[in-house]
């Protein structure tokens, strides 16, 4: 080897070095020793629902069993907060950043800055719309627009021998976000095909139990006839079951309810008669995802799309797998 051949090779083994040592433990970009402890960033969208306190849950067990250094933010549903979240996290030097998406979209400029840190970005239950897929390593999570056309078969299922109108009402999750995206696309293609279903009134109701509950009253003011609730989660359902009483009427019997996610409380609704339909979106993804972010850690490659598995829920399946629910 010719001396700049030989010095050449030594440069290049510094570089791999210093980019191994940037993306290995905590701390060791800057000198300091790791520990060889994963630590992981983990912006979370908020607490809006059963189904994301389930979810937080899981991953701070997850965590904690997997002897992973959680760092944990909670963003109020506002993206901004998410984005400074995310900041922090690369300021920190995390080993992988891990966050749910609270909208789909805006997102570029944080994750450049992530990557331009060596830091690896797994999303976990939300996507983002990015067209550069180098942004993140990794997505985890449910399928939304399947979980749409599940709550749409079913109603084409059930409403198969009716013959007039029936007149649908919609609560939207949160604007923009990849789960009121999708779960209202996947139900709007499954009841296309038949005219009698007519999507009324649609707005959203953020995710809450509270917005859910104020929506429907304006669409029982508003609508002369109401047929269907679908409801993009459970917690809007549950808050749409309180408007639909308090106006005299009976939730389940006088207007049939379908939603997504397959929470406890929703589960007792449903074993009560008042929600007719419930497709499952699993929130457990800790264990999966500490897993995943051990092998980023490791440079080992993983898969780009992981999805949950998740069925549907009839009122008596739901009643009895209440007991043993975990969420
Ligand atoms: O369905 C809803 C929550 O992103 C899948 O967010 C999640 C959704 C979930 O607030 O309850």
């Amino acid at each position: 080897m010719s001396k700049r051949a030989v010095a050449a090779a030594a440069l290049a083994g510094a570089l791999v070095l210093g980019l191994t040592a940037c993306s290995s433990g905590s701390g060791s970009a800057d000198g300091k020793k790791s520990d060889g402890k994963l630590t992981i960033g983990f912006a979370q969208v908020g607490a809006e629902s059963g189904w994301r306190t389930a979810n937080t849950k899981s991953i701070q067990d997850a965590a904690k069993k997997a002897g992973v250094t959680l760092k944990f933010s909670d963003a109020q549903q506002k993206q901004e907060n998410q984005i400074k979240a995310i900041r922090s996290f690369i300021q920190q030097k995390v080993d992988v950043i891990a966050f749910s998406p609270v909208v789909e979209s805006g997102w570029d400029t944080v994750l450049k800055e992530a990557k331009n840190a060596h830091i690896p970005v797994i999303l976990t239950d939300r996507a983002v719309d990015s067209k550069d897929e180098s942004l993140y390593v990794s997505f985890l999570g449910s399928d939304f627009v399947e979980e749409g056309k599940k709550a749409g078969d079913w109603l084409v299922k059930e409403y198969a021998a009716a013959s007039g109108d029936v007149n649908i009402v919609q609560l939207e999750g949160t604007t923009g976000s990849a789960p009121a995206n999708d779960r209202k696309s996947g139900f709007a293609d499954a009841i296309k095909g038949d005219p009698k279903f007519k999507v009324v009134a649609s707005q959203t109701g953020d995710f809450t139990r509270a917005k859910g509950k104020e929506v429907m009253q304006a669409f029982l003011k508003s609508q002369p006839k109401i047929d269907v609730l679908y409801a993009h989660n459970d917690d809007m359902a549950l808050g749409a079951i309180q408007a639909i009483e308090e106006a005299g009427k009976k939730p389940g019997t006088d207007i049939k309810i379908v939603s997504v996610d397959g929470v406890k409380d929703a589960f007792t609704a449903m074993s009560q008669g008042k929600i007719n339909f419930d497709v499952e979106c699993n929130p457990l993804l800790g264990d999966q995802l500490m897993e995943l972010a051990k092998k980023v850690k490791a440079g080992e490659s993983v898969e780009r799309r992981i999805k949950t598995e998740e069925g549907t829920f009839t009122p008596e399946q739901a009643t009895a797998a209440l007991p043993n629910r975990q969420y």
